[in-house]
């Protein structure tokens, strides 16, 4: 599975954060990676989800920068040149996803540039890079997740704040127009991030509607369709250098392998 790796810069660490890390990156840059298959989706984050229950570290990448991760993403990108010396990991700290809720990072091409990390249940540490970067326009778990977090922020131990921004149309399609997730999310009648197989299938019709049906509605591929802006988007992201591609084992394997 090839994936593209979206590098958001940490703004400011939330208070639980700040102290763990305080002394110990040496002065590097830390961005929070997160794994993608919708580039051109980015111009519509809102926020980043973690898992509260899953470890992340942050991993030196040279002197000056540092990437923020699972230790699994960590060990396959150090196979796949994004370390200076091939195969080795340079572990700076660990942190618990719970502790990093409420930071504020930098969302690379997002028309909302600054974003917070939240907590999501259903994000998986054994996918990507653990860090999910949200896009509630055009992907149903994060529109329902956005949903119920602003529904019960007590609950969740967020300050609702750093989940106001709303969902940002980026994309139209034909059948549910500018807010294709909410659309899907409503046709559907899912109520929670809990409606887990409702929600797979809301993605399943998401992913197709958007690829074969969407219209990039703003940046710099605007009126292009989906399947045209998608590659260009990407590159332009890896261009710039906030992104870069990341495969997971099991894909390169299977590519490998014919
Ligand atoms: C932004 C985005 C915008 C995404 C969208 C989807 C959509 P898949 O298809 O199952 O391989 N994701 C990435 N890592 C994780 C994780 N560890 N746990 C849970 N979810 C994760 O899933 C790939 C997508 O799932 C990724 O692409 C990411 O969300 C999320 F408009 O990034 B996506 C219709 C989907 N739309």
């Amino acid at each position: 599975q090839e994936y593209t790796a979206i590098k958001s810069e940490v703004i400011e660490w939330s208070s639980a954060a700040k102290n763990l890390i305080e002394g110990k990156v040496g002065g590097r840059k830390v961005y929070m990676v997160a794994a993608t298959l919708r580039p051109e989706t980015m111009y519509g984050q809102t926020n980043c989800f973690v898992g509260t229950s899953i470890k992340y570290g942050i991993f030196a990448v040279n002197d000056k920068v540092a990437y923020l991760c699972t230790y699994r993403a960590a060990r396959n990108m150090a196979f796949q040149g994004v370390t200076e010396i091939r195969g080795t990991i340079d572990q700076l700290l660990e942190i618990d996803g719970s502790k990093l809720v409420g930071t504020k990072i930098r969302a690379p091409f997002s028309i909302n540039p600054e974003v917070y990390v939240l907590p999501m249940d259903n994000v998986l540490a054994t996918k990507g890079t653990g860090v999910v970067t949200s896009v509630p326009s055009d992907s149903p778990d994060d529109f329902q997740t956005l949903t119920d977090l602003r529904k019960k922020a007590d609950f969740y131990k967020i300050d609702p704040s750093w989940a106001a921004i709303d969902p940002v149309p980026v994309i139209s399609t034909p059948t549910y127009g500018d807010l294709t997730a909410p659309a899907i999310v409503k046709q559907l009648k899912i109520q929670s991030q809990k409606d887990t197989k409702q929600l797979a299938e809301a993605k399943e019709i998401a992913y197709k509607e958007g690829f074969y049906s969407g219209t990039m509605l703003v940046g710099e591929f605007k009126g292009q369709s989906v399947q045209e802006a998608k590659p260009k988007v990407r590159e332009s992201m890896i261009q710039v250098g906030l992104a870069f591609a990341y495969a997971e084992p099991e894909g390169m394997v299977t590519s490998r392998s014919g």
